[in-house]
This record gives structure tokens, sequence and C-alpha cells, in this order.
């Protein structure tokens, strides 16, 4: 079980806390100042992994290792952006990191149009509101969503805003085939250096995993995830199967994907998502009576392939007051990690008891 942690100074959780969630055994860390783009500067690297060691805690999984647009462009310049991630790998893998999460999801991260939605109880949560994500200008949703006063958000750095206007210029021509392509190219490339590495490359899938405005989006169900591995057939290119980006689309059977891509997923991301009739959708708390997504029945086919892998409980609601980045919370969280262990030592004692 691992935590993602935005680093000292960056984040509004101590690594003091998280050491008390029973059960954490790593931080998911990256260095969120490098430009995307850019080497990863070795005395930075060292730097967290000397704090989260003092924790005691292993630094293993790193997310993300962001990538530049020129790559999922194809423009020419990718060439340079790619030798940088080849150098940050390495330089990762000799610190001892297993994953590297990213994802290839053109101009932005994850969207939402609400990050602080409330539910029924009073606490709130990160909530995607279809038909206004249809109407909004994505330059105003940009400055709803990255104009936080108190937390830089997490795939809405400034720097990869700047440029907004021109990207969707870049895109306008860029085919879903295009952006296979250019993920194929990617891969040819970077799967050999993480092999060499013993790094394993984790996929996080599009959250939504749907087109906004128009741009292309692929990693979005099981047929296009088999698709993806078998661009290149090698253990050291998976994925991070995420249940709440998944999740999104009632049509996604996360555990179904699990069972069938389970020796291809080192990294998973286990939260609930509610979905509603209008395509809306909110994330909840992890229990499966709260959301649409059977979280059980997740945890049941992780274990039930022996998964050896790393987890996090991904996102969670803000509860008790807690002034936080949105998603990322303290307590929602660890009360979904003890969710989780709750289901999963369950299922190892029955596994146990009738063997
Ligand atoms: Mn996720």
């Amino acid at each position: 079980m691992v935590f993602r942690w935005f680093g000292e100074g960056n984040d509004h959780v101590s690594l003091d806390q998280i050491k008390q969630i029973p059960g954490v055994e790593g931080i998911v860390w990256a260095l969120h100042d490098v430009p995307v783009g850019e080497e990863w500067p070795m005395d930075k690297i060292i730097e967290v992994k000397n704090h989260a060691e003092h924790y005691g805690f292993n630094i293993d999984v790193v997310e993300s290792v962001n990538v530049h647009e020129d790559i999922k462009l194809g423009l020419p310049t990718r060439d340079q952006y790619i030798e940088n991630y080849k150098k940050t790998i390495e330089k990762l893998a000799s610190v001892g990191v297993k994953v590297i999460c990213y994802n290839f999801m053109p101009v932005f991260d994850w969207i939402r149009t609400d990050l602080y939605k409330e539910l029924e109880d009073g606490s709130t949560a990160l909530f995607y509101e279809k038909a206004k994500l249809d109407q909004i200008d994505p330059m105003e949703l940009v400055h709803q969503i990255a104009d936080n006063p108190k937390f830089t958000i997490p795939g809405w750095e400034p720097e990869r805003l700047a440029y907004l206007s021109q990207l969707f210029e870049a895109y306008k021509h860029v085919t879903e085939e295009d952006l296979w392509n250019n993920l194929h190219y990617f891969l040819e490339q970077i799967i050999p250096v993480a092999e060499a590495n013993y790094i394993r490359m984790a996929i996080h899938p599009d959250d939504p995993p749907w087109s906004v405005f128009g741009l292309p989006r692929i990693i979005t169900n099981r047929e296009n995830i088999r698709r993806l591995l078998k661009l290149v057939d090698n253990p050291y290119h998976g994925v991070t199967l995420c249940s709440g980006s998944l999740g999104a689309n009632p049509n996604n059977n996360i555990a179904e994907m699990v069972r069938e891509f389970a020796d291809r997923i080192p990294f998973a991301h286990i939260r609930n998502v509610r979905v509603y009739d209008n395509g809306d959708f909110i994330e909840t708390s992890h229990r499966t009576r709260d959301g649409s997504v059977d979280i059980y029945d997740i945890v049941k086919a992780y274990h039930e392939n022996g998964f050896t892998g790393y987890a996090r409980p991904d996102h969670g609601r803000h509860i008790w007051n807690e002034e936080c980045r949105p998603g990322y919370g303290l307590y929602d969280r660890a009360l979904g990690i003890m969710y989780l262990w709750g289901i999963w030592d369950t299922l190892d004692r029955l596994q146990k008891e009738r063997a």
C-alpha cells in the first residue's frame, strides 16, 4: 500500500501523519517543480529519497513523469524530449524506483467541472457535470480549476496551461489513430530502456475515459487497453489500472479488466465514483455501496490473481472540514485504505482457512 505525497512544503499532509495510516509502506512521489519534458535533476531525486527513507517509506513508485506535448503530437522535436525521458528513467532506477506512472492525455490530465461539490452528508468531492462541460469554454474551465488560491493542482500546472490556445490549435488535426501512432513511437523508444533498468512503465487511463473538448483520447476501455498492451508486448509495459477513471463509464467492468490484464498491472488506483443517468459523476467514499464501482469485486480480482504490485486509494472526499488539495485530503484516503485492507485481509484469512 502506498500513498501519494506531493513533497516537503508542497503538501499539507506530513509524512508523520502518513506513517500512522496502517500498512502504508511507501510514498508515491514526483518532482512537481521540474517542467514537463526536462530531465529530472539527480540532487532533487536524492533529496526526496533521503527524506522518505528517514520516515521509513520506500520511493518505489513515481507518479508521474509527464510526457511532453510534442511527443503526443508527434512533432519532430519529440526526440529530444524522449531522450530526456530515458535519462530520467535511468536516474530513477539508480535510486531504486520500480514503477513509473504516466499518462498520454492531450493537453489536460484529469478534468472535472467542480472541485468541491457537496454530497448528501455535507462532505465535498470532485464532480463532473456533463452538460456544463459540453457548454463551457475550455479557457474558462482552466481558470476555475487552476486558480486555486491555496494549492497547485497536479496536471494543471501553470506552465502547461500557458500555451493552451496554441495547443488546441496544434491538436486540431490529430486523430485518435495519430495519437495511437505517437504513443507507439514513444513506447518503442522507452520500454527497452525501462526493461534494461527493471522499471515497469504504467500508463494511467484517461480521466474521464472519453474525448473532452474534441481532443482525442484512447486509453478508455478494455478493448483499447488490450490494443495498448499489444503495441509493445513486454512485461515492463503495463497499466496503472485506475478504477475511478475507468469507472466513470458504467460500461467498464474494472474487475474483469483486473482478471484479464493482471500480470500487466504494476500499480492499482482504487477508488469509487457514483455515475448518474445523465452522464454526470462524483467521487465518493470507497465503500462499494456508496458508488457505482464494485470495489469489493475489484479487490477480490487482485487477490485471486496474487497481486504483488502497488496500490493506492487514489482520491478521497474532503471531510471533517479538512483544507486540502482537491481529492488529496488525509482523512478520506486513510478511510479508503482501511476499507481496502478490510476486504483484503478477509479474503486472505478465508483463503488460509480453506487451505
Ligand atoms: Mn487514478
